[in-house]
């Protein structure tokens, strides 16, 4: 039985290309010396795959920003702004990062991961591939893992055009079909040149296959791939994510299409497998090892290629291979030390997959083996059904609740949204912490001294209304609160690419999750408290249920809406804790509210009644008169369904990044009627640029003219200021306090 990868992870096992590309960027590394590690890194891969014994070993998904990226200097799709710029490594990091007076792209989450490429703005209708750099690139690192592991067992890995179309930025004129169209003559030519090489296929990546889109772009798709079969190398369509749907019927038919890829984890590939006839002469790529998951599920893995076997019937050649890419996994398990035995060994990362893969390859002629005990938990759905009614709910209406809460006299109230820049002081500290040389006390001490300073900043140099106390102990929200609880398992290895070379180490739910003995957050909140003083309020800082959920990695035998309601209850625990202490104003965040639906819209009605019941069970407990705030950011909401959870949450503030989205967010929400406290970011902490105080000011009134009164409005940035500089946060800040000040002021000379 064939086996076949379909992508790596490509950091490194030291985060080495994360090294060399902020070295690159600091100029404290030459060009060549940037492409030297990420060729080392391609190629440990493509060996670790070899040595394993994959028969088809994908290359050409490793990249320095993203295969949108990629894409868009191969066929030369750069917006103008980038365009102008010298070609190169420039031009090519400005469109992901900006460079001095030329703003870069925007980014959004790959289909439903925690990956974020980039969005290119088509700028034209027609647009025209002249100029592109071509596809010399891949050529060269595929005839590079050639020479390394034989000619036959090297397939490229193509991201398809379609999806490409699909996932640019069109508003300039351009459609799906109109850019398939200008792009589909370079994919023949880059088809011809692989095909020159000798590779077996090539892979053709279209996760828009198994969107709610599909449907309508079957003709594109139909028109694109016929004269794509005109290059003559066969083609391994490849749509992870989930199952593919109302296409299912014709994708596979696709013209020159030898082999389809399938996602066998998500979905329900195995329902429409056993309703159609698999087109003869096509591969059937079961992608039943779940590329999204750490839990290694040998046996549940044996048990659904049988069962596609089965479906597929006897002609058919079915082939192993992961259900996406391996890269939204840490790279190898044997790295981690500190994990308990009995989860050890339920676990796979990238590397163990590999083997998984040829395992269950050479073992398909076996039945499958009894599924292991798992791990102890006492959630399942009943869970759901147990909780009292009543704990969903505020016991007093929005109306009754507000007259009790914190006002700002004037209205127009100022705040920061949660975090303060972790200084490199900060990070030395923690450094010397986690390896032993400081004291925890003097860790502690030194946190608390900071936090002071933190809080004194805002309140006497700031003057801002409501504080926070910097949250300087945390670093990566999710793993904070994580490290707070039982049921949890943390890796100290297991990094996962989010953002350029940003990465995070989610944790893994492996049990019953509940707060240890203590409070999570309690003892900051209140060394901030009692140098803030009595008279001015520091909002307590939570993580939601649903992102803590969204950024970890859950059980996969238990129903998400159980892991996310236990996260619930713990969260509800913390914000009862808070108010005990004397917290009147609690932020409950939820960014990964919008970016955690499923790639199928009729999917997401239950999916956001289920992330507004666990947001209710975290905060619904608190008294009408604590203030539940909320934060919602990195997405695009201007969805009715969307616009009604968010209303359902029923949070006394909603603060939304609303200033790098241009003011849709605003609009968005003023239109759908929302009548609770709204919190829209005045600024982009994303930019390098103080913004000016005028600026913000000009936002306020627009809006106070779009029907908002001051006494709902705050004035926030658009979201946390953990990455900023001390000067850049502090500055950008008193800007903003002086905007509210005059807007305060302009409103009480008008009443
Ligand atoms: N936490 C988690 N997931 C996330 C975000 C987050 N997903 C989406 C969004 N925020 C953007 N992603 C990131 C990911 C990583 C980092 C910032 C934003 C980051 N990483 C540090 C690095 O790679 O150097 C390491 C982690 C740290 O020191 O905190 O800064 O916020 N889970
Ligand atoms: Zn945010």
């Amino acid at each position: 039985m064939v086996t076949s990868t379909v992508g790596f992870p490509c950091m490194g096992a030291k985060r080495e290309l994360k090294v060399a590309l902020e070295a690159f960027w600091k100029d404290a590394l030459p060009e060549d010396g940037l492409r030297a590690v990420f060729a080392e890194v391609e190629a440990a891969g493509v060996a670790a795959a070899a040595a394993a014994g994959v028969r088809l070993i994908g290359v050409g998904d490793a990249s320095l920003s993203g295969l949108m990226a990629d894409t868009t200097s191969r066929l030369g799709l750069e917006a103008p702004r980038h365009a102008a710029l010298p070609a190169g490594l420039g031009r090519y990091f400005a469109a992901s990062r900006g460079t001095a007076g030329v703003t870069a792209l925007d980014m959004s989450k790959w289909f439903g991961t925690n990956w974020h490429d980039l969005v290119p703005e088509i700028g034209v209708p027609s647009p025209s591939t002249a100029g592109g750099a071509g596809w010399g690139d891949l050529v060269a690192r595929v005839r590079t893992a050639q020479q390394a592991v034989g000619v036959d067992r090297v397939v490229p890995i193509v991201l398809g055009p379609v999806t490409y179309a699909s996932s640019c930025d069109l508003s300039g004129g351009a459609t799906v079909a109109s850019v398939v169209a200008a792009i589909t003559p370079s994919y023949v030519e880059a088809l011809r040149a692989l095909a020159a090489t000798g590779v077996p296929e090539v892979q053709m990546h279209e996760p828009t296959l198994v969107t709610s889109a599909a449907a309508d772009a079957r003709p594109v798709y139909e028109a694109a791939y016929k004269e794509l079969a005109t290059a003559g190398v066969g083609m391994h369509l490849v749509a992870p994510y989930d199952d593919l749907g109302e296409s299912f019927e014709w994708a596979p038919r696709l013209p020159g299409v030898t082999a389809v890829g399938l996602d066998f984890t998500t979905g329900d590939n195995l329902g429409l497998l056993r309703k159609s006839k698999w087109p003869a002469g096509v591969r059937l790529g079961a992608g039943v090892v779940d590329g999204r998951s750490v839990w290694a599920e040998a046996d549940a893995a044996a048990a659904t290629l049988a069962a596609v076997r089965a479906a597929a019937g006897p002609g058919v050649d079915v082939a192993v291979q992961p259900s996406c890419t391996l890269a939204h996994l840490p790279l190898d398990l044997a790295a981690e030390r500190k994990l308990p035995a009995e989860l050890t060994a339920r676990l796979a990362f990238a590397l163990q997959k590999v083997d998984l893969l040829v395992k269950l390859a050479a073992a398909s002629a076996e039945p499958p083996r009894e599924g292991a005990a798992l791990l102890g938990s006492s959630m399942d759905d009943t869970i759901a059904a147990a909780i009292d009614e009543a704990l969903f709910s505020r016991p007093a209406s929005f109306a009754e609740r507000r007259p009790q809460q914190f006002t700002v006299p004037g209205g127009l109230g100022t705040m920061s949204i949660g975090s303060f820049p972790q200084t490199p002081a900060i990070r030395r500290l923690r450094a010397a912490f986690k390896a032993g040389r400081l004291p925890a006390a003097d860790y502690t001490s030194a946190l608390d001294a900071a936090t002071v300073e933190c809080v004194l900043l805002q309140r006497d140099t700031l003057g801002l209304d409501v504080l926070v106390h910097g949250e300087l102990e945390r670093t990566d929200m999710v793993e904070f609160f994580a490290s707070k609880m039982h049921g949890y398992a943390a890796t100290t290895a297991g990094w996962v690419r989010s953002v350029g070379s940003l990465c995070v180490r989610p944790p893994i739910v492996m049990g019953d999750v509940s707060r240890r003995d203590a409070p999570m957050t309690v003892r900051e909140w209140r060394v901030a408290q009692d140098a803030a003083g009595p008279d001015v309020p520091v909002k307590g800082m939570l993580t939601g249920p649903g992102t803590l959920l969204a950024w970890s990695f859950p059980r996969k035998d238990i129903p998400r809406r159980a892991q996310a309601l236990q996260l619930a209850a713990a969260v509800r625990a913390e914000v009862a804790d808070l108010e005990a202490a004397g917290a009147r104003i609690i932020q409950v965040d939820e960014p990964a509210l919008r970016e955690g639906l499923p790639l199928k819209r009729h999917a997401w009605d239950a999916a956001l009644t289920a992330a507004t019941r666990a947001f209710r069970l975290a905060t619904c407990g608190a008294a009408a008169g604590t203030q539940i705030v909320t934060h919602i950011c990195y997405s695009d909401w201007a969805d009715a369904a969307v616009l009604a959870a968010l209303d359902a949450l029923d949070a006394d503030v909603l603060t939304v990044e609303n200033e790098r989205s241009g003011g849709a967010a605003l609009t968005a929400l003023a239109e759908a009627g929302y009548a609770r406290d709204l919190a829209p970011g005045v600024f982009d902490i994303h930019s390098d640029v103080v913004p000016a105080a005028d600026t913000m000011r000009a936002r306020v009134d627009a809006f106070l003219a779009a029907g908002l009164s001051p006494e709902r409005l705050w004035v926030v940035p658009d979201c946390g200021q953990k990455t900023a500089s001390p000067a850049l946060a502090e500055a950008s800040l008193t800007a903003m306090v002086s905007a509210a000040t005059a807007a305060r002021a302009a409103c009480h000379k008008a009443a």
